[in-house]
């Protein structure tokens, strides 16, 4: 009995070691594992064969199996390694990366020349004290046209054409309703530019939009007069051009401001001889602004016989044709990047 198991035992565990070496992955590896070690696996069925043996051989032969046991069992954990070394050593073959290559250049994007305007003007702004306030593309009624002094029935709602929701609200047509928001939530004194995207429901041609950009700047305090205004536009003005530019001061009609005027430049696409950008009148409209109205005032709790302030309406589409000498405002929305990259 002895002597037979003994060959079994001994037939197993070489056909178990045979076996292991030859494995080529972890799988089979485990396969193999679980027939020579496994619940019924050969080594296993060479155990349970120890109960029927006499007792007097049962320890000789209980010895032999757990020594075979242990043998498959280094071996297995051997091969294992083996396998797993090996499978690093393909990978680094496999998936080698040549360190020293030259990266691929990254393309960066950049900033619209709108935008640039913009956070140039941000930055002239708050460094004269300015906050620079937001607020949403969606507005109300009240917001954009009643507390500015434009009730429904008022004709300067023709100025705006409007695109209005269904709910009633209407894409903001001008930068004036920040005006409103700040004042209903601040209290004076106060100095503010709110830059943004506004909305006309009107025909586009070389100096026309229906989506273009615009920046407010209101300042409210005691004893505001026309000559502060003109002398923050003259610095806006200096600032942005780097020179002086010719201007125009004329009257100008919006009801929430008195007096109202309109800031014109001479057009720089045709130094002022006339062109499609500035209609032949070698001028262009660019900053209409003035005192903010004492209705305005009121309509946000402001008193007019303690406060006064001014406001403008910077185009600042305008503003940066002006500068780069671009002869059509089309051009911005054409999401033609070869237009962007020139900035
Ligand atoms: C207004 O929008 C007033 N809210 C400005 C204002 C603010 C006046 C504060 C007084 C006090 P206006 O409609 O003129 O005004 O527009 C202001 C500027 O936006 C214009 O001078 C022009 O530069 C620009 N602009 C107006 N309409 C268009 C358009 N369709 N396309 C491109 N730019 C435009």
């Amino acid at each position: 009995m002895s002597a037979i198991s003994d060959q079994t035992l001994k037939s197993v565990l070489e056909s178990a070691i045979s076996r292991v070496a030859e494995a080529r992955d972890a799988k089979e590896l485990d396969e193999i594992r679980v027939a020579f070690l496994g619940k019924k696996g050969l080594v296993t069925e060479q155990m349970k064969r120890l109960g029927t043996l006499p007792p007097e051989e049962r320890k000789t032969f209980g010895a032999q199996v757990n020594e075979a046991k242990n043998g498959v069992e280094d071996a297995i954990k051997k091969r294992g390694a083996e396998l797993e070394s090996l499978r690093y050593a393909d990978l680094a073959e496999k998936e080698w990366i040549d360190v020293t290559v030259p990266g691929e250049p990254v393309k960066r994007g950049h900033l619209n020349p709108i935008s640039q305007i913009q956070y140039e003007l941000e930055d002239i702004f708050t460094s004269l004290g300015f906050a620079v306030v937001d607020g949403p593309h969606v507005e109300t009624e009240f917001n954009n046209f009643e507390a500015l002094n434009i009730p429904a029935d008022h004709p300067a709602r023709d100025m705006q054409d409007t695109f209005w929701t269904e709910d009633g609200n209407l894409l903001r047509t001008h930068t004036s309703c920040m005006q409103i928001r700040a004042m209903q939530r601040m209290k004076p004194p106060m100095r503010l530019i709110a830059p943004g995207r506004v909305f006309r429901y009107e025909a586009t041609d070389a100096s026309h939009e229906n989506t273009f950009y615009q920046m407010e700047g209101l300042m409210i305090d005691r004893n505001i007069s026309v000559s502060n205004l003109i002398h923050f536009m003259k610095t806006l003005l200096r600032e942005i051009f780097k020179r002086d530019v010719k201007i125009r001061l004329r009257p100008g009609y919006f009801p929430f401001v008195e007096p109202g005027f309109e800031l014109d430049i001479n057009c720089l696409i045709c130094g002022g001889s006339g062109c499609p950008v500035c209609k032949q009148s070698g001028w262009v409209e660019l900053l209409p602004c003035g005192l903010v109205h004492p209705n305005v005032l009121k309509n946000v709790g402001i008193d007019p016989s303690e406060f006064t302030g001014f406001a403008f309406g910077l185009g600042l589409n305008r503003l940066v044709m002006m500068r780069y000498g671009i002869d059509d405002i089309r051009h911005f929305l054409s999401g033609d990047v070869r237009f962007v990259e020139q900035f």
